[in-house]
């Protein structure tokens, strides 16, 4: 049975590759949900109401036994309606704003996610609840995400338009920045480079496939795939399926070859 992990698009990737870390012989599902990216200027109910139903068509169609929502927007508002919907575990993503907090010296910490992200009260909470020693500041971009999005497609990254969509965050003269969207890991050289070495970067990745191997191992779902794998396990490979959204590829289709570290997964992108 497959771990799902899902996003909007590659950033989940960054969250697949440490839960792969740990868990290098299960079986995994990826999905994109491109029709519906970005997904920060959704509306709530539109957001909920979408994942719901994929999420719900995948696990059934692939019978898998834990979904990793790694999408820090998805995961402030679709994970009750989820867990509602679903009797297998649901894991989603915290913006790393705890133990920035805790490393931060200067107690300045910045928080750079989308647009949804940085204005939903779970957010707020959280910054209340573990950061309120600490002066932070929020930022919400979309177009990082297109950025990281067509740095994975095509390779290229502009840094001139990185670094003036970074100069206000340069400017806060922050020592920790949560990278609170899971597609800024995929760019995190870049951002680094811009912002320099006097900034640590912090994502969730790790915490997340701790999670997950805490959850399986409850389940005595790890025994399972280590019996089932062992032969994979031989051949030194672990199985890796894409889906996509059906409205996708209902549509005009070009196609993008991802090396995500183990297989090469392909993605299907609309034209028109
Ligand atoms: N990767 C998603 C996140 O962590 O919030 C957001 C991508 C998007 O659709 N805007």
């Amino acid at each position: 049975r497959p771990i799902l992990v899902f996003d909007s698009g590659i950033g989940g990737l960054s969250v697949l590759a440490e839960i792969r870390k740990s868990l290098p012989h299960s079986d995994y599902c990826y999905l994109f949900d491109n029709a519906r990216l970005p997904y920060g200027e959704l509306e709530e109910q539109v957001l909920i109401a979408g994942c719901v139903a994929l999420v719900c068509d995948l696990v059934a169609r692939t019978n898998a036994m834990i979904v990793v929502v790694a999408c820090n927007t998805a995961s402030t508002v679709v994970l009750p309606a989820l867990r509602a919907n679903l009797s297998i575990p649901v894991v989603g993503v915290v913006p790393a704003i705890k133990p920035a907090a805790q490393m931060s010296k200067s107690k300045r910490i910045g928080l750079l996610a989308t647009p949804g992200t940085v204005k939903r009260h779970y957010t707020h909470e959280l910054i209340s609840q573990f950061a309120d020693d600490c002066h932070v500041e929020l930022f919400g971009c979309s177009e990082l995400v297109m950025m990281a999005e067509q740095k994975i497609a095509t390779g290229e990254m502009d840094m001139h338009r990185l670094a003036d969509l970074l100069a206000p965050v340069v400017a806060a003269q922050l020592d920790v920045l949560v990278l609170g969207c899971t597609h800024f890991p995929m760019i995190q050289a870049e951002l680094q480079q811009v912002l320099g070495a006097g900034v640590t970067l912090m994502d969730s990745g790790a915490a997340i496939a701790k999670r997950v191997v805490t959850l399986l191992t409850q389940q005595n779902l790890i025994v399972e795939q280590r019996r089932v794998t062992n032969e994979r396990e031989a051949l030194g490979e672990s199985a890796m399926q894409a889906f996509y959204t059906k409205a996708e590829i209902s549509e005009g289709l070009t196609t993008t070859l991802i090396d995500c570290g183990f297989s090469t997964i392909e993605r299907i992108t609309t034209t028109n």
